[in-house]
């Protein structure tokens, strides 16, 4: 009989090392231990035996049970283990995972012609500073050397907001008051640009609305010349639109700049060589810059004598256009999402 338990034993062993599945060892338990099991019979058989030969066999048969439950038990945990981790893979989600056909959300396309800007001006030295669209008529006007009875008052349609004293709260025509808070905040060198939108009292149509979006350049320090001015608007020019486009500038008027000129970039569409978009010039109209008025300086507490500051300002809706062939500035402001999704 002990022989007989040494070899159901061994085949209970190799079951138990051949379950591959929970399912399989549970068959395999079934099979070693359940009531039509072989252990069981011989277990019943025990009772046929002499008293010693029954005491060794029960003792064979115990310890048979007891090693095959202790392997059985230990296949169970490394097959539990497997499963889990078959499963845990299964069920794995990758949120970093992305499916690169799918079209996804997008910047706005101003949104992308702000940072494209942002990303040309750092490179260059610059700051990016930002202010309150909510302006008063000192930030707007006064200290921009535009004071009440100006008659430059007229080149801003403004809207007024009402608080206050009637045309004392303004919505900002121009970033420009972001340069005087800069200015009032920090001593000289300053290098900085200030993107956001202005509001003009005008009638929406394919080329004008009342919400635009502008960008201002500042730069104080002390011997700063016309030169620097013409040097940074080209090399801006070159960074931004490409080593084909130019720059020049023409002689213009601003309160706050003298002396003041008209910036140019040669046309995006022919780049010099003159076309319908550009009335065969070969030049487009981008903004306008200048010398920083010692006016402007007096308001802010700069001593014009120490200081000497350009500063530069244009649209950037129109170069959002531009670039993807876009004709109509209302569409950056309707937000229809079949128009969006495109850029
Ligand atoms: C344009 C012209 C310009 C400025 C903006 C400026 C600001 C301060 C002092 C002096 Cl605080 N100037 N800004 C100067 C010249 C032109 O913008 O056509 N913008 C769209």
């Amino acid at each position: 009989m002990i022989d007989e338990i040494r070899r159901i034993t061994d085949e209970a062993r190799a079951g138990i090392a051949a379950a591959s599945t929970l399912e399989e060892l549970r068959a395999v338990d079934a099979a070693v231990f359940g009531r039509r099991s072989a252990l069981t019979v011989l277990k019943r058989g025990l009772g046929g035996l002499g008293p010693d030969e029954r005491r060794a066999a029960g003792l064979a048969l115990n310890d048979a049970r007891e090693a095959l439950e202790t392997e059985l038990a230990a296949r169970r945990r490394v097959l539990e283990a497997a499963e889990r981790r078959a499963r845990l893979e299964a069920e794995r989600l990758d949120l970093t995972e992305v499916e690169p056909a799918r079209r996804r959300g997008s910047m706005h396309l101003v949104t992308q012609t702000v940072e494209r800007l942002e990303d040309v001006f750092v490179g260059m030295g610059f700051t990016v500073s930002e202010g309150p669209e909510v302006e008063t008529d000192f930030y707007n006007f006064e200290a921009l050397n535009i004071p009440a009875s100006h008659p430059a008052r007229g080149m801003w349609d403004t809207l007024y907001v009402e608080l206050g004293e009637p045309e004392s709260t303004v919505l900002r025509t121009h970033t420009s008051p972001v340069q005087i808070r800069v200015m009032q905040a920090q001593e000289p060198p300053i290098h900085t640009v200030m993107p956001g939108r202005v509001f003009r009292r005008d009638t929406a149509d394919a080329s004008h609305m009342p919400v635009f979006h502008q960008i201002e350049g500042l730069v104080v320090d002390r011997d700063i010349s016309f030169a620097d001015l013409a040097g940074t608007l080209e090399e801006f020019t070159a960074a931004y639109f490409g080593g084909s486009i130019h720059s020049r500038l023409r002689p213009s008027y601003f309160p706050f700049t003298e002396p003041s000129a008209e910036y140019d970039i040669n046309c995006l569409f022919c780049e010099g060589t003159g076309c319908r978009t550009c009335g065969g010039t070969g030049w487009m109209e981008l903004g306008g810059c200048g010398m920083v008025h010692p006016n402007v300086f007096r308001a802010v507490g700069y001593d014009p004598e120490e200081w000497r500051g350009f500063a530069f300002g244009f649209g950037m809706d129109r170069l959002a256009l531009n670039r993807h062939g876009v004709d109509d500035i209302r569409e950056l402001f309707t937000n229809d999402v079949r128009f969006l999704e495109q850029f």
